[in-house]
């Protein structure tokens, strides 16, 4: 039997990596097998050899799939179930998470993931060394559902937010928020800002502007934007859009 190739595989790809932004759809990602990882891979998406201060990919395990044993790698870590159901531990807490569900393990926790379901588990996974802030305590494992996250509608502009980690919230050096567009609907400015970001496209399509260009985005894809790149989302197609936003927050500039 043949492979099957999606049209655009080859000729006229939109993967693009330039020294302050990449897209990435996901057709050309390639998977790296970790040491203490079984049945399980990550198709890293972003990394510092990138030029990114945090590293991100699409975590997918098997059944029966996980972490070897209990780890203590002093880094913080984000995840966002895709796909299947994962059981994340982190110290004394733990969950069973379905898609929409969401993990946050603070640096120093132990913590362990498996999927004990029948299909494979696809999540998004964020990692990067904790900022602690003076005179501020750590925070703890959090858990959570994108289900259960209050949307905060911005005015009436068609767009919306969920804050799946809190916003202004100074114990936390990174946010994790959905931005929702009903159709038609763009930011209101282009901005441009101190903050990186991590962009994977949850539901939709629209037009990603990145420095001077417009990119067409849709579910699946994946974006790195580094500080200060001019960025607008223009939310296109029939339906709304929605992406899944890392955003490095609440600490001061090192030199
Ligand atoms: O919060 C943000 O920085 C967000 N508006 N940026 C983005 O969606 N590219
Ligand atoms: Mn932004």
């Amino acid at each position: 039997m043949p492979v099957f190739v999606p049209p655009g595989v080859i000729g006229h790809n939109r993967s693009l990596v330039t020294r302050n932004y990449a897209v990435l759809p996901p057709e050309g990602m390639f998977p790296s097998a970790l040491p203490w990882l079984t049945k399980a891979s990550v198709f890293y998406q972003t990394s510092p050899v990138m030029g990114a201060r945090f590293a991100q990919g699409r975590l997918e395990a098997e059944p029966g799939g996980g972490t070897t044993a209990p780890r203590q790698d002093g880094l913080e870590h984000f995840l966002y179930i895709l796909a299947g159901t994962l059981d994340i531990a982190a110290d004394q807490d733990s969950a069973s998470l379905e898609p929409g569900g969401f993990a946050y393990i603070p640096a120093g926790a132990t913590w362990s993931l498996r999927n004990n379901g029948a299909e494979t588990a696809k999540a998004v996974w964020i990692t990067r060394p904790y900022v602690p802030a003076e005179g501020v305590a750590r925070p703890d494992p959090r858990f959570g559902t994108r289900e259960t996250t209050p949307v905060t509608r911005v005015d009436d502009s068609g767009r919306w937010r969920q804050y799946l980690l809190g916003t202004l919230d100074m114990s936390m050096d990174f946010e994790m928020n959905i931005m929702g567009f009903d159709r038609g609907t763009h930011f209101h400015c282009v901005e441009t800002h101190i903050f990186e970001h991590g962009l994977l496209m949850l539901e939709g399509q629209g037009l990603q502007l990145l420095d001077r260009d417009w990119h067409e985005i849709w579910e699946g894809d994946f974006i790195w934007m580094g500080s200060f790149v001019p960025q607008q989302f223009y939310c296109t197609g029939w339906g709304g859009a929605a992406y899944l936003l890392y955003k490095d927050v609440n600490r001061e500039v090192t030199f």
